[in-house]
C-alpha cells in the first residue's frame, strides 16, 4: 500500500509544474483604484488567458483521471505479480539454506582456487621469464634466420644460375643424345651390314678354306704318293746298288786242263749280292747264272807257261770271247787277261773253257761285277 501512495504522490508532482507555469504571469494588483481602458483590457485578456488555461488544466485533469485509472489498474497487476513474487520468494527462502551451505563449499572453492591462482601467478612470473629468455631466443634466431634468408637468397641466385646451367646442359645432353642415338642406329645399321658381310666373309673363308684343305690335301697326298714311289724306287735301287752283285774267285791251285774241261775257279774272294744257294751253284758247276739283269763288267786272269794256249769265254754255251797266252821268253809264267762289258739277262750264263790243253797256275781269278 505504501508504495502505491508513493506512485501518486510522484505523478501529482510531475503535474504541479503545470501551475508554476501559470503563475509566472504575474497580475499585476498594484493601483487598482485607477483603473484604465488598458487596464481593462489587459484584465479581459488575462481573463481570456485564465480560461484557456483552466480548460487546459480540466482536460490535463481529465487526461490525468484516465491515466490514474490506467495506472490503477497498472498497480493492481503490480500488487498481484508482487503477490505471487511475495509467495515465490517464501519458497525461495527455503532453499536460501541449501544456499547458505553452498556458500560455505563455494567459499572453500574459493580459497582453493585463490590458493590456485596464487600458484599459477607465480608459474606465470616463472613463464614471463621464460617468455622473455624465449624473446632473446627468438631474437636471435631471428637474426640467425635472417643471416639464413639472405644465405638462401645467395643460394637461391646461385641455385638459378645453376638451374641455367642446367637448363644449358640439358640442350647439350640432349643434342649429344640425339648425336648418339643417331649414331647407335648408324652403329646398329653398321654391325648388321658388318655381320652380313662377316657371314659371307665366313662363308667364303669357309668354302675357300674347304677348297683349300681339299686341294692342299690332294696335292699333299699326290705328293706322299709320288714320294713313296720315289723313296720305294730310291729304296729299291738303293738295296738292288746295295746288292749288286759282284763276285771273285780265284783257282786252288796249279794244274793241267785238257781242251774243252772246265776252269773251277773254287776259292771265293769277294761275294755280294748272290745268296749261298747261288754260290754253292756256281762252286759246284763253274758257271756263272745271272739273277739280277744288267750291265757286267766280266773279267779274267790266267798264269800260265803254256806257249800259246787258247782260253774262251762262254755265254750261254756260245763262245763270245777267247785269248791266246804265252810264256815269257826267259820260258817262266806269264799273266794273260780278258775284261770286256756285256749286258745279261736274267739266267745268262757265264763260263771259262780252255779252248786246248794248258798248264794253269794257282794265281788265275774270274772276277763279275754288276754296273748297272
Ligand atoms: C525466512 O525464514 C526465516 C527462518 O528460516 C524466518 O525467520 C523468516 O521470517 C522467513 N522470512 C519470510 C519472509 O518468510
Ligand atoms: C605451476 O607449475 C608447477 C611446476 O611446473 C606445476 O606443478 C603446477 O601444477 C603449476 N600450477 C598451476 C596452477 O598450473
Ligand atoms: C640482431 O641483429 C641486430 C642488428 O643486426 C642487433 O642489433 C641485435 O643485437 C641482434 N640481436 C641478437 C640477439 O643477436
Ligand atoms: C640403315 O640402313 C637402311 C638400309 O641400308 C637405310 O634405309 C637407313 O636409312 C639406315 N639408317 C641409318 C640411321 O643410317
Ligand atoms: C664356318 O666354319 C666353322 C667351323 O668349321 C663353322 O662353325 C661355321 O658355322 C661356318 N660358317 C659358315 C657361315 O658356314
Ligand atoms: C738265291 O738266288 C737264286 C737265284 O740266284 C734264287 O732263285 C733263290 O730263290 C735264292 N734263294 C734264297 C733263299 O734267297
Ligand atoms: C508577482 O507579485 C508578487 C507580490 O507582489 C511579486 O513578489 C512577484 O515578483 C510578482 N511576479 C512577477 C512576475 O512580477
Amino acid at each position: 500500500m505504501s508504495l502505491i501512495t508513493n506512485l501518486v504522490v510522484f505523478v501529482f508532482s510531475i503535474r504541479c509544474n503545470g501551475f508554476l507555469l501559470d503563475d509566472r504571469t504575474n497580475l499585476t494588483t498594484k493601483g487598482v483604484s485607477t483603473l484604465s481602458e488598458g487596464h481593462f483590457a489587459m484584465l479581459l485578456g488575462l481573463l481570456a488567458e485564465e480560461k484557456q488555461s483552466r480548460l487546459k488544466l480540466e482536460r490535463q485533469v481529465e487526461q490525468m483521471q484516465r491515466e490514474l485509472l490506467s495506472t490503477q489498474r497498472g498497480v493492481t497487476e503490480v500488487f498481484h505479480t508482487a503477490k505471487s513474487n511475495n509467495e515465490i520468494l517464501t519458497l525461495q527462502n527455503g532453499t536460501m539454506e541449501n544456499t547458505d551451505s553452498n556458500y560455505v563449499d563455494l567459499k572453500k572453492k574459493y580459497n582453493l582456487l585463490q590458493n590456485a591462482f596464487n600458484e599459477l601467478k607465480v608459474n606465470y612470473s616463472i613463464l614471463e621469464r621464460f617468455y622473455h629468455r624465449m624473446e632473446n631466443n627468438i631474437d636471435k634466431l631471428r637474426n640467425e634466420t635472417n643471416e639464413l634468408q639472405q644465405d638462401i637468397q645467395a643460394t637461391n641466385y646461385k641455385l638459378s644460375s645453376v638451374v641455367n646451367d642446367v637448363n644449358a646442359r640439358k640442350q647439350d645432353f640432349l643434342a649429344l643424345y640425339n648425336k648418339a642415338d643417331k649414331t647407335e642406329k648408324e652403329m646398329t645399321n653398321v654391325s648388321a651390314s658388318f655381320q652380313h658381310q662377316f657371314g659371307l666373309l665366313t662363308a667364303n673363308y669357309n668354302a675357300t678354306i674347304t677348297q683349300l684343305e681339299s686341294s692342299v690335301q690332294t696335292q699333299i697326298d699326290t705328293l706322299q704318293h709320288t714320294q713313296n714311289i720315289e723313296a720305294q724306287q730310291v729304296q729299291q735301287l738303293l738295296s738292288k746298288h746295295a746288292n749288286r752283285v759282284a763276285l771273285t774267285t780265284c783257282d786252288g791251285g796249279s794244274r793241267h786242263l785238257s781242251s774243252g774241261s772246265m776252269i773251277m775257279f773254287k776259292n771265293v774272294y769277294t761275294l755280294n749280292g748272290i745268296n749261298s744257294t747261288a754260290k754253292a751253284t756256281y762252286e759246284s758247276s763253274g758257271k756263272f747264272t745271272c739273277d739280277k739283269p744288267g750291265l757286267y763288267l766280266i773279267a779274267t786272269f790266267i798264269m800260265t807257261e803254256t806257249n800259246e794256249a787258247i782260253l774262251a769265254v762262254y755265254k750261254n754255251d756260245a763262245e763270245i770271247k777267247h785269248m791266246r797266252a804265252y810264256y815269257a821268253t826267259n820260258g817262266h809264267f806269264q799273266t794273260s787277261t780278258i775284261v770286256f762289258f756285256d749286258s745279261l739277262k736274267q739266267h745268262d750264263t757265264i763260263y771259262i773253257r780252255p779252248v786246248t790243253q794248258m798248264f794253269m797256275r794257282y794265281e788265275s781269278c774270274f772276277s763279275v761285277l754288276q754296273i748297272v
